[in-house]
């Protein structure tokens, strides 16, 4: 290990010196983004720290070789490289989530959900609707009957998880391309406990009929059932996709497995990779052999030219993750998050469902006469990355919010446990108890600005400063 880590600083020194050949400044800016992630408590959930190996990969002339097609399909010349790299990172995917197929190509999660969006559009064109034509494939479509087909597709539904529930705004937000290129209605939680209700997505299935319902959330602190959403969406003949975008790495650890596991569950399975599952930014789509061809083609229906030098580090990453350690990984994540709401409980705070039990956190910060965004700017100011998410019916909207959304999976990375997360939860419940709402320049109550007692933000820094001390950030790699 201290060989490696002599021959990462040895090599990143060297790199930043080639840079600085071109561009100091960026140099600089990239010595400097390491020393503040070493020094603050990162506590977004959907953050991590990749590798040497993961991010290294990803410095290489793979990024100047255009690749489009798929494997021996290549629309351009001289990609037998790529061609290895694509076939390895999907083979490594398929492997570690049992996926029948894999299709590495998505450059992020909102990529990865509208090649998913768009292959179940085109698996409804190829299937039963052809017939309808009396076509043997979409090219024997004539403009008359695109015409009528485009007028079915654009009228489909989509019923996903609301966004103040904890879902994405990819699962049809009105914002998002998702909330416009269906219909969408959304399902919630249960007001009382905070937690997904199926019967009620039952109910709302059967009476909206979706063509799609989506599974999966980025701010839910609990497991979510996928063969219960799979028989509801059996139910009303729907496709079931899942977006495991920030919990990959507990399935891919066996953290969630049998009908915790989407994958078995799902038609479709979308993923990033740099989240829980601690590979490069990316996305990923795992898919039905019935979806694989509609799936296949993502680029360029709706992706440009594949990343090469980024698919290469997904497969450095898929093999970390098919390690045997990755799973004692994973289920350090999950315990460590059980310690940061226990920490958070016993100092009287309140928690969206009452507690986890995956990666998330969903401190409550009202109770602490706060918005999420005055909440999310004093810690900020004492050290303590977060980031402030809507509470379920949040009375301050998608703004300002009434919640902060904490993640475990990078400080486990650093090799946080117990001991560290209940202290993480003692600095933050110290630090919301000690800030107080701020007022506009005209003297009116604010929910932006904030006052924080004296001295707290610097106490908090220190005591920050001897817990990542302990648990340094790439040991060995030095900069100096
Ligand atoms: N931005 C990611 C998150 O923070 O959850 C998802 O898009």
């Amino acid at each position: 290990m201290s060989d490696l880590s002599s021959l990462t600083s040895s090599a990143y020194q060297q790199a930043l010196e080639v840079i600085a050949s071109v561009e100091p400044r960026i140099a600089e800016a990239t010595r400097q983004e390491l020393v503040d992630q070493r020094a603050s408590l990162k506590l977004i959930a959907s953050e991590n720290y990749a590798s040497p190996a993961v991010l290294m990969t990803m410095g290489t002339w793979f990024s100047d070789k255009y690749a489009e097609g798929t494997v021996g399909h290549r629309f351009y010349a001289g990609c037998q490289n790529v061609d290895t790299v694509e076939a390895l990172a999907a083979e490594h995917a398929r492997e570690l989530f049992g996926a029948p197929y894999a299709y590495v190509q998505p450059h992020s999660g909102i990529d990865a959900n509208l090649v998913a969006f768009w292959s179940i559009l085109a698996h409804r064109v190829e299937g039963p609707w052809l017939e309808k034509f009396g076509a043997k494939n979409v090219n024997d479509l004539s403009e008359a009957d695109w015409e009528s087909l485009r007028a079915e597709l654009g009228n489909q539904r989509l019923l996903g998880m609301a966004l103040d529930a904890g879902g994405h705004l990819t699962h049809g937000f009105r914002p998002n391309i998702s909330g416009k290129m269906f219909h969408q209605q959304q399902y919630g939680t249960d007001p009382e406990t905070g937690l997904l209700d199926y019967d009620a997505v039952r109910a709302k299935a059967k009476e909206f009929k979706p063509l799609v319902i989506v599974a999966g959330y980025s701010a839910y602190p609990r497991r979510v059932n996928f063969a219960k959403m799979r028989e509801i969406a059996d139910e009303v003949g729907a496709t079931l996709m899942v977006d495991m975008a920030h919990f990959a790495g507990l399935v891919a650890g066996k953290v969630f497995t049998g009908d915790e596991d989407p994958v078995p569950h799902a038609h479709l399975t979308t993923t990033t990779t740099h989240k829980s599952l601690r590979g490069p930014r990316g996305g990923m789509v795992l898919a039905t052999e019935e979806y694989a061809p509609s799936v296949d083609r993502g680029c360029p229906m709706v992706l440009g030219g594949p990343l090469s030098h980024v698919m290469a580090a997904k497969a450095v990453a898929l093999a970390e993750a098919r390690q045997p350690g990755f799973r004692t990984y994973a289920q350090s994540i999950a315990d460590n998050a059980k310690s940061l709401a226990e920490g958070f409980l016993k100092r009287g705070a309140k928690l969206v469902t009452g507690g986890t039990d995956n990666h998330i956190v969903l401190l409550d910060v009202s109770s602490f006469g706060l918005t999420g965004r005055q909440a999310e700017s004093a810690l900020l100011d004492s050290g303590v990355v977060t980031n402030r998410n809507s509470v379920p019916a949040d009375p301050n909207g998608a703004w300002y919010t009434s919640g902060i959304r904490l993640g475990t999976p990078a400080l486990t990375t650093r090799g946080f446990g117990h001991d560290e997360f209940d202290k993480v939860a003692e600095l933050i419940v110290d630090v919301l108890t000690n800030t107080e709402p701020g007022t506009t320049s005209a003297g009116a109550p604010s929910r932006a600005t904030y006052v924080i007692a004296d001295g707290v933000a610097d106490k908090t820094k220190s005591a920050a400063a001897e817990l990542l001390d302990k648990h340094p950030l790439y040991p060995g790699l030095d900069l100096a």
